[in-house]
């Protein structure tokens, strides 16, 4: 069937009329559509989902806001009236639309202004289950988000009823502080989760020779979520009953998931269901149970409400921190299988045994020149240990390009294992020598086996469709590599090392298959998300492969999507974990086509700047012994710091300093130092004016090295390590040199040099406050409190 592609064609060409007009609501033929209307008003108020009154972002009274039902071929009216004092926009997400509807915020749609109404047409030109949500910086998690559920012209499934699940993640916080704590780095979230990995738990699993790979590569250990959640919702509630359905109906679940960071392992009860649906297109049926569901993307399922109970629907966060549920039919519970909590320790000792290259940069020294392709050889799965290294750098040295039917292409006879076709693609990402292959085949190395087994669960290769989706060949293919990258400690994310406010426009061509290649080299799962377009899955199913909006990417591995480029305008395309996306892992996919006028007062400029901006944080000590003060203050590349010590002893240090970061580790700094000249006495302050350089190395240490106006080179290195679930040591040593250059050394000395150091124990007791003692060669010893603001 050419279904697809007359598809693609039909629109495509569509949007050729579209762009000579000069009205683009009134598209097409649409005038004899039957127009379906709504209103939808946006609310601050306070809420309760984890046990708390807390300001929340209702729709119509509601978080979720209402289901938004429409039939296929209808035109769609919506109104969203902003009752608050701060911007708001609505992104209908899995929508086929006039990209002046798509609803990003100076990017395609002006933002809806404290007060205003915005409407927003559109015919409806498809069917199934999408969402819809907020685009502006954090609002999603704070409430705004609601569902779309289409009816098809034609019904071809057999069900009695339907149910929507809008699943989501809460928290008692304001959103933009937790993006705030991110930034400044710290371990409680893990903490108040229970899945930190502390140095003792490591080291009982004989798991510290993976620690040490791990530091020495700069990461603290295989996180998988960032964020502690108090809750997590399923339409809302923690727990949700739909007793009234009867024994033995079919119901149709359209299963969203719209939290703003959470990807969840989705279980039934009872009966094995029927998986049709994904991201609103139906797929070939299949019978799955667990299923795995990335932020933003949709599932539907059709299930048989038992005879003898109520069967659970449940989700688990895919960290394993918590869990909701949703009964459906009455009687006894007929419980949905467990999902056990991952294991992050054996994770990364897996990790450290595939020899894996972890740790890419976030933040490139020089992001005009764009390589992604000498990235993806530098970085990555590599091969076996004992391999030397000319090896791995000459193997990749041809970008690897998916064959044009997917993974049909792929020379599966080159493998002796018997194994999936993401392992295959990996196997062969890795194995381009022949001789290579060779040695593959006799050792059939089991850790890199292993180590993809860890991943293997998160392929799409169940996702068939019921229809051929590929394009015509003789359509030209544009392809374009992007590596995902991030960096935890400075919690920064980007593409090919390149944060959004760092980059230009992807510019694509109409008419022209654009592939995209992510190669993900960070240890998250990532679900990046195109505007406006369905793109094919390329998975083992070939010919078949599924079309989706949103394609979760999971650590360390590569999966490839292509679109046609059938429409015109800027589209968003990021990861929809949004605090990945507010720290910069974003792109504007663009058809280099004129900007719609009615855009001229709203730049992007503005859509760009959040995902940049400033971020404040600082700590207070007060001890027995001395007292402290730290402030920071940091966007992407800039960062303005202030430290004070004082020492009941009459001891003091003050320093200012700015620091701009080359790259995620390295950066240049200076500023002004005040110091006592001599111990213990405050009568002579000695203010110099400080340059040099600051670098975290492999191992993770702090290393800053600099010189003053007196010409005294100084080197520091500093480290903190958790070494139990709460309790974290720390140490600092530092060697200054006076040569006597600038001024004349007392007593005819030629040189003087100054040690100091400290060291300590910090107890984390909540969010915000610590115990601590530590020694200090100026402060002596002491202990006392610590308060982070
Ligand atoms: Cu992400």
């Amino acid at each position: 069937m050419k279904n697809a592609l007359l598809y693609f064609i039909f629109f495509s060409v569509l949007n050729v009329s579209l762009k000579a007009q000069t009205e683009p609501s009134k598209e097409g033929n649409i005038d004899n559509l039957p127009v379906h209307e709504y209103t939808l008003e946006i609310n601050e108020e306070m809420v309760n989902k984890a046990g708390k009154d807390v300001m929340g972002m209702t729709i119509n009274g509601s978080i979720p806001g209402p289901t938004l039902e429409f039939n296929e071929e209808e035109y769609a009216v919506i109104h969203v009236k902003n009752n608050m004092d701060v911007e708001t926009s609505i992104h209908w997400h899995g929508m086929l639309l006039p990209n002046f509807y798509d609803g990003v915020p100076y990017l395609s749609t002006p933002p809806i202004e404290p007060g205003k109404t915005i409407k927003y047409e559109f015919a409806i030109k498809q069917n199934g289950t999408y969402w819809y949500h907020s685009h502006t910086m954090l609002q999603e998690q704070s409430g705004v988000f609601g569902s779309i559920v289409i009816q098809p012209k034609e019904k071809i499934l057999n069900y009695d009823k339907e149910l929507v699940l809008m699943l989501s993640d809460w928290t008692n916080e304001k959103p933009m502080n937790i993006l705030r704590f991110l930034k400044r780095g710290t371990e409680w979230y893990n903490i108040k989760k229970g899945t930190a990995t502390p140095l003792n738990q490591v080291i009982a699993r004989g798991a510290f020779g993976a620690q040490l790979d791990f530091w020495r590569q700069r990461m603290e250990g295989a996180d998988i979520a960032d964020i502690y959640y108090p809750a997590f919702l399923i339409n809302g509630q923690q727990t949700m009953e739909y007793p009234d359905f009867k024994p033995g109906e079919k119901i149709r679940l359209r299963i969203i998931d719209g939290a703003a960071s959470t990807s969840f392992w989705m279980t039934f009860g009872g009966e094995t269901p029927n998986l049709i649906s994904a991201d609103g297109k139906d797929v070939v049926p299949v019978k799955k149970n667990k299923t795995f569901i990335g932020v933003a993307e949709t599932y539907d399922f059709i299930v048989t409400i038992p005879q003898n109970g109520k069967m659970e629907f449940r989700i688990t966060a895919q960290d394993g921190s918590g869990t909701a549920s949703a009964y459906l039919g009455s009687g006894d519970i007929i419980a949905a299988p467990t999902v056990p909590k991952p294991d992050k320790i054996a994770m990364m000792q897996k990790m450290a045994k595939m020899n894996m290259k972890m740790g890419a940069p976030a933040l490139k020294f020089n992001p005009k020149k764009d390589e992604p392709y000498k990235m993806k050889e530098k970085w990555g799965m590599k091969m076996e240990k004992g391999m030397k290294m000319e090896d791995t750098e000459g193997m990749n040295q041809t970008p690897e390009v998916p064959k044009k039917d997917g993974m049909e292409g792929m020379d599966h006879s080159k493998m002796e294992m018997p194994v999936d076709s993401t392992k295959t693609k990996e196997m062969n990402h890795s194995i381009m020598n022949p001789e290579m292959e060779e040695t593959h085949k006799i050792k059939k190395n089991d850790d890199v086996m292993q180590g993809m087994d860890l991943f293997s669960e998160y392929n799409y290769d169940y996702l068939r469709s019921p229809v051929k989706t590929t394009y015509d060949e003789d359509i030209p293919v544009n392809e374009i590599l992007l590596n995902l990258t991030g960096n935890m400690s400075r919690y920064i994310w980007s593409l090919n090392g390149i944060p959004l406010s760092e980059t230009d426009k992807i510019k694509i061509k109409g008419n022209q298959v654009t592939r995209i290649t992510f190669n993900n080299l960070t240890m998250m799962h990532h679900p990046m998300h195109l505007h406006g377009h369905f793109f094919r899955v390329i998975n083992k199913n070939g010919e078949y492969s599924p079309l989706k909006h949103t394609v979760n990417v999971p650590p360390m591995q590569e999966m490839t999507i292509e679109f046609y480029g059938s429409e015109y305008g800027d589209w968003f395309f990021h990861c929809h974990i949004l605090y990945h996306l507010m720290s910069g892992m974003a792109r504007v996919v663009s058809y280099d086509t004129p900007r719609d006028p009615r855009l001229k007062e709203y730049p992007v400029s503005n859509l760009i700047k959040e995902t940049n901006q400033f971020y404040t944080w600082g700590m207070v000590d007060a001890a027995s012994h001395m007292a402290g003060l730290n402030l920071v203050s940091s966007n992407i590349r800039n960062q303005f710091n202030l430290s004070a010590e004082y020492g009941w002893n009459q001891n003091i240090e003050v320093e200012m300093s700015y620091e701009y970061y080359l790259n995620d580790w390295f950066r240049v700094f200076g500023g002004v130092n005040m110091e006592n000249e001599v111990e213990d006495s405050m009568d002579q302050i000695n203010t110099t004016a400080i340059a040099g350089i600051r670098y975290f190395t492999p191992f993770m240490f702090n290393l800053d090295v600099r010189a003053d106006s007196k010409l005294r080179p100084k080197i520091s290195l500093s480290r903190a390590i958790t070494i139990f679930p709460r309790t974290v040591i720390f140490g600092r040593y530092e060697y200054q040199a006076d040569f006597g250059w600038a001024d004349d050394l007392p007593q005819g000395d030629n040189f003087k040099k100054e040690v100091t150091w400290s060291t300590g124990i910090e107890y984390i007791v909540s969010k915000n406050f610590s115990l601590l003692g530590s020694y200090d060669t100026r402060f002596g010893a002491g202990g006392g409190l610590s308060a982070k603001f």
